[in-house]
């Protein structure tokens, strides 16, 4: 089933036709309406005109994550602001946090890419979704659910948290499919069996997960308890959000990239050098037919590898393996991004505490948890008085995390010396 049979099925000819065309476009337009393009292009001596064939891409600089933060908030928008309809944001606090626009238009083709995921999974307007992605700055709620509606499916607006309220929901509403993280899916289903609710009785039928990494055990595990296929769903919000890649529910095996809104490479991320399609790498996205922020090479940081060989279910859009790693050293808890650099920030900001700290990432059940060892300093450790002291900076340690990125750590304060300062400043003991 398809939701665009036309443009999803393109011969590659064509379609690599296509790209180039909306690339060229794409290129006039960043290089005339955004100074940071005009700027990085010509250091690199490269016009618009120069871009005759896809393979001309490579000679394009790299965006980078650094490159939106130092325009943060709109200095990469290549619409006036009155065009915009709608802005969303990654975690962090003012300066480490990236803005995205949509144009009325950007909205609409990100709502068709959303419906052409929920149509590869099997849906159509009979269905009901349960969407427990959130709404909000994260991309997620709204993504899912304007696609969900672009389909003239019941949509239930569920977002996060709350699980036991979802699991009643799940029971009464009739659901026939979920949204939501692989993690919270299996969250659901413990609590679900904590309340002593039936979960295989329920009338679900797929799951479409994603936003974090996952793994092929975890995978069948979430098929096994709630007996549904579970398929992944990519995107990142700096692309567009959800609707970047959707594994079909035909083949259960690797995510269509949807070329011909996006030009994907992979990339040796030591290097810079562009690699063999099927090699494993950095994965580079350029986007085709956005109009409020269009990215030219952004380097998405996530580690995977491109699957070229044809699909049975008849789409021509290459695909891509699950995310394997990160190039660098962002976290994804339960589904929200976190650098480290962010937790500095955060902790040189309150008074007491030495810059030395330890992150450590595991599991609670099926949900992310994180502890947050922090040396303090040594008068306020040494000084007998300060138990109350001690308090107030795990709690305000605890609310600005909450606040600015959207995680609740459990805080503990330790004395000067304690951590090393070689050491790793993040554990992760998660199984993915
Ligand atoms: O996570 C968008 C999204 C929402 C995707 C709902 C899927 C479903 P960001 O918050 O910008 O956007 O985070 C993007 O999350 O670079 C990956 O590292 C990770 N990620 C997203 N989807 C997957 C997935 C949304 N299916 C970052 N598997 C990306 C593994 C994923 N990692």
């Amino acid at each position: 089933m398809f939701y665009n049979e036309e443009f999803e099925t393109l011969p590659r000819e064509a379609l690599k036709a296509l790209q180039l065309k909306r690339l060229q476009q794409v290129m006039q337009r960043v290089y005339h309406t955004v100074g940071f393009y005009k700027k990085s292009f010509d250091a690199a001596k490269i016009k618009p005109s120069d871009i005759k064939t896809l393979g001309d891409l490579k000679k394009l600089p790299f965006v980078t994550r650094n490159d939106m933060r130092d325009n943060y908030p709109y200095g990469l928008f290549s619409v006036p602001m009155s065009s915009i309809v709608r802005l969303h944001a990654s975690s962090g606090s003012s300066g480490g946090s990236t803005v995205f626009g949509y144009t009325k238009r950007d909205i609409e083709t990100w709502s068709d890419l959303v419906a052409r995921c929920l149509v590869a999974a099997g849906l159509t307007k009979n269905d009901i979704i349960h969407n427990a992605f959130s709404y909000g700055l994260f991309t997620g709620g709204l993504g899912l659910h304007y696609g969900a509606e672009k389909i003239d499916a019941s949509v239930i607006p569920m977002s996060g948290g709350n699980a036991k309220r979802q699991v009643s929901i799940l029971k009464d509403f009739g659901p026939t499919a979920i949204c939501c993280t692989p993690s919270y899916a299996l969250h659901l289903a413990q609590e679900a069996a904590a309340m002593g609710v039936d979960i295989k009785a329920f009338t679900l039928r797929v799951g479409i997960l994603g936003a974090e990494p996952w793994s092929r055990a975890m995978r069948e595990e979430i098929e096994k308890v709630f007996e549904i296929t579970a398929l992944d769903i990519y995107g990142l919000s700096e692309v567009i959000g959800p609707g970047v890649a959707m594994e079909c529910i035909e083949a259960h095996n690797g995510m269509h990239i949807f070329e011909d809104h996006f030009i994907v490479e992979t990339i040796d991320p030591q290097t810079g050098e562009v690699l063999a399609e099927g090699e494993e790498g950095e994965l580079v996205f350029t986007t085709l037919t956005k109009e409020a922020n269009p990215l030219i090479r952004y380097r998405s940081g996530d580690i995977s590898r491109l699957i070229k060989e044809p699909c049975r279910c008849g789409r021509s859009h290459i695909k891509m393996d699950r995310v394997l790693k990160r190039s660098d050293d962002m976290l994804v808890i339960s589904g929200t991004n976190i650098f480290p650099s962010q937790i500095e920030t955060i902790l040189v900001e309150i008074k007491g505490l030495e810059p030395c700290y330890q992150l450590i990432v595991d599991k609670a059940g099926a949900l992310d948890s994180l502890e947050l060892q922090v040396e303090v300093s040594d008068k306020i450790f040494s000084d007998s008085g300060s138990v109350k002291e001690l308090q107030k900076i795990e709690q305000r340690i605890v609310k600005d995390m909450l606040d600015y990125l959207g995680v609740e750590p459990r805080v503990k304060l330790v004395g000067p010396n304690t951590l090393s300062k070689a050491g790793d400043k993040v554990i992760d003991k998660r199984r993915t």
